[in-house]
């Protein structure tokens, strides 16, 4: 009985995976309210009908001397051997004695009795004294004693159908609530189930289509083929193609993948299975596999549809090379199950797989060969224009907006921004002009909002003594100086002391959008980067722990440029950069110990030398910079123009402001006018 419940359940489950959630969410309450209905009905009526209905009991005594001896009785019944049933004759019914009975039986029930019942030990014993109790009496006075067997109904109906009732009920209580969606019971029942949420005609939960997808121009061609393929295949395969198996989606956090896929949903029609990898992963050996052959056994059901996987490198990743590493053993073979899905249907059986990835270098080879992802649509950060559009959808739902924003400045502002960035932005400027009871959403805002984002929260209230903001102040003035007269140094727009994030000062670049970089700009960079340190060196003889963030950024550039990009002449045209990721699992070095060697000294060669020519250039400039300092310590953030002031214009001639007659600010900002309060109160002087 149980087995069959069960199977209906299940096959429910298979059937309807998409409404699996939805149900699940109501069944349970129904049902809780049936069993509670069942149970409260039950002891009602066990209640109702032992104690308002059938005869009274009554003492062996009571009866003999009150009723029996007072001739009211007008027969006994004896039931089953086990209960006597008393019937008194009507018209005594309304003695003294009887008016405990009560009204209502008085008046329709009692009349006919049975009126008292008593239990009795044996027939025998009550035979005998029942003969003893009308010793005395007539023949004609004598109460008739009769045996029936009788079916108590009653006990019947409790024995044989609500127990089971309600034991099927607790029961089926029980395991709806285990099964339910949240109870542990339902990962256990449906462990083998995939976890795929499905959209399609029914459920309009995606409301996404490409006219909602900014940017991304090339990846929506491909990715609108694949629609394309689905709406009419036959466009296709009458030529004799075959339509593509999948295709991944690969590119940075934020960029929109999921997006895109959301997208393809939306617009194909056809029904969509979404999931992410780590869905398929579980701690029981074995579900992860069967949950792919779960998920592709539904999408086959459902042909033409689309499956998409997102963050595939949760079960993508490639395979290790020695086969007794172990740990791993279950996150291969949900691989394997993929890899065997993917290849077990024929190419035009309509159900397509897309999958979104950050890491394709370290995907499985074999998930990526022909056949399988076929394609890879590579979704990359926005580009310029790419982020205007994208500004431009976030800033629709922004109900009132200054007249100085617009979507060009902020994409211009905003260089290595990803979509989700760029939604962050938007909603953190409304957010900051909420707090500022503007009614407006203005451009400071979103500048605001954006040094949010890069910088993270700023901390007024850090406590900073005078030595150490003058510390800093000094070292963002070098930062400052240096990347200023640096040709190849990317443009400052401003720098600031005022604590933000782990930062306890920071100078602000407007990083050039370019793809490739030279070795000059790189040498440049590291120069300005290095700056800050060698001002503290320079001005103050002291070095401070605060350049940890500079002097990694500095030693990774400089190991790329030695071991990467074949920028550093002992070490020659040499690269160790492994794109295909596959050498993931060995350990060792692709270079002897002697290359090791020179690459550490090389490395340390160039960051000494980008050292040396900062210090030199703030040697020269020695009075710009403590002029920059001193100002800084003033009025804790400077922008471009008072660099210019100082500093004269730049060699290039590129600085923020003279590109872009928009980025012209009204100094002074709000970071200035709340000064934090621990300088006043160490330095009352
Ligand atoms: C800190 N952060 O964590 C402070 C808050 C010149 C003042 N101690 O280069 O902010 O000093 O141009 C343990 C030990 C981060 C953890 C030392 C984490 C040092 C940023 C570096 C400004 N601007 N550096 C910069 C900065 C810092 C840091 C650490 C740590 C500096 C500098 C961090
Ligand atoms: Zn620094």
């Amino acid at each position: 009985m149980s087995e069959n419940i069960q199977d209906k359940k299940d096959s429910g489950l298979v059937q309807k995976p998409a409404t699996d959630q939805k149900s699940n969410d109501k069944k349970p309450k129904f049902n809780i309210a049936w069993v509670y209905g069942l149970i409260a009905i039950s002891l009602l009526g066990v209640f109702f009908f032992q104690t308002d209905s059938g005869p009274k009991e009554v003492m062996w005594n009571k009866f003999e001397k009150e009723m029996l001896k007072a001739g009211d009785v007008l027969k006994i019944e004896v039931v089953n051997n086990k209960r006597a049933e008393i019937f008194i004759k009507p018209e005594r019914l309304n003695k003294e004695i009887y008016s405990d009975l009560n009204t209502a039986k008085k008046n329709t029930l009692s009349k006919q009795g049975p009126q008292y019942f008593f239990t009795i030990g044996s027939v025998e014993a009550f035979e005998k004294r029942i003969e003893e109790a009308q010793q005395d009496f007539t023949y004609d006075q004598k109460v008739d004693v009769s045996f029936v067997e009788r079916n108590n109904h009653f006990d019947t109906i409790i024995n044989w159908l609500i127990f089971p009732l309600l034991l099927i009920g607790v029961w089926l209580f029980i395991f709806r609530r285990m099964a339910g969606p949240n109870g542990a019971g339902g990962q256990l029942f449906n462990i083998g189930k995939s976890r795929a949420k499905i959209f399609d005609k029914e459920t309009a939960e995606v409301k996404v289509d490409f006219k909602d997808v900014a940017g991304l121009e090339e990846a929506k061609v491909e990715i609108m083929e694949i629609v394309d393929f689905l709406k009419n295949p036959i466009k296709y395969t009458q030529l004799g193609g075959k339509i593509p198996k999948g295709a991944l989606l690969v590119g940075p956090p934020g960029t929109g993948k999921t997006l895109l896929a959301k997208a393809v949903a939306g617009e194909a029609h056809v029904p969509f299975f979404s999931m992410s990898g780590s869905d398929f992963v579980e701690m029981f050996v074995g579900v992860g596999a069967s949950r792919v052959r779960d998920l592709f056994k539904q999408a086959k059901e459902k042909a033409p549809c689309i499956i998409f996987i997102d963050e595939i490198d949760a079960i993508g990743r490639a395979r290790g090379k020695n086969p007794n590493w172990g740990a791993n053993d279950e996150r291969e073979n949900t691989l394997n199950q993929l890899l065997t899905e993917m290849d077990g249907f024929g190419t035009n059986s309509g159900v397509i797989i897309l999958a979104a990835t950050n890491r394709a270098d370290i995907l499985d080879r074999a998930l990526l060969r022909a056949g399988r992802f076929d394609r890879q649509i590579h979704v990359e950060l926005p580009d310029l224009n790419e982020r205007k559009d994208i500004f431009k959808v976030h800033l629709r739902p922004l109900q009132k907006l200054g007249t100085d924003v617009h979507p060009e400045f902020l994409a211009k502002q905003t260089p290595g921004f990803s979509g989700a960035d760029i939604a962050n932005v938007t909603n953190e400027a409304a957010l900051i002009a909420a707090r500022k009871e503007k009614q407006l959403v203005e451009k400071q805002d979103f500048l605001d909002a954006i040094d949010r984002i890069v910088g993270g929260l700023e901390k007024k209230n850090k406590i900073i003594s005078f030595e150490e903001k003058k510390t800093i102040a000094y070292h963002e003035a070098g930062h400052a100086t240096v990347s200023w007269i640096l040709e190849h140094a990317n443009p400052l727009i401003k720098v600031t002391i005022v604590p933000r994030g782990q930062a306890l000062g920071a100078a602000w670049y407007l990083p050039e959008e370019r793809q490739l970089t030279t070795k000059e700009q790189m040498l440049d960079e590291m120069c300005a980067i290095l700056g800050g340190r060698a001002a503290e060196e320079l001005f103050f003889g002291k070095i401070s722990t605060g350049a940890l963030n500079d002097l990694e950024k500095v030693t990774k550039q400089a190991y790329a440029m030695v071991s990467y990009f074949g920028m550093s002449e002992r070490i020659g045209n040499v690269s160790f950069y492994d794109s295909s990721g596959q050498n993931e699992y060995s350990f060792g070095k692709p270079y002897s110990e002697e290359t090791a060697k020179a690459i550490d000294e090389e490395t340390k060669s160039i960051i000494d030398k980008a050292y040396i020519r900062a210090k030199e250039l703030l040697k020269k400039l020695e009075v710009q910079h403590n002029a920059l300092g001193e100002l800084l310590l003033e009025k804790e953030v400077l922008f471009s123009e008072d660099l210019e002031r100082i500093l004269g214009p730049r060699p290039n001639g590129k600085t923020p402001h003279s590109e872009d007659e928009s980025l012209n600010r009204t100094a002074p900002m709000t970071e200035i006018e709340a000064k934090p309060k621990v300088e006043k109160e160490e330095n009352p002087n």
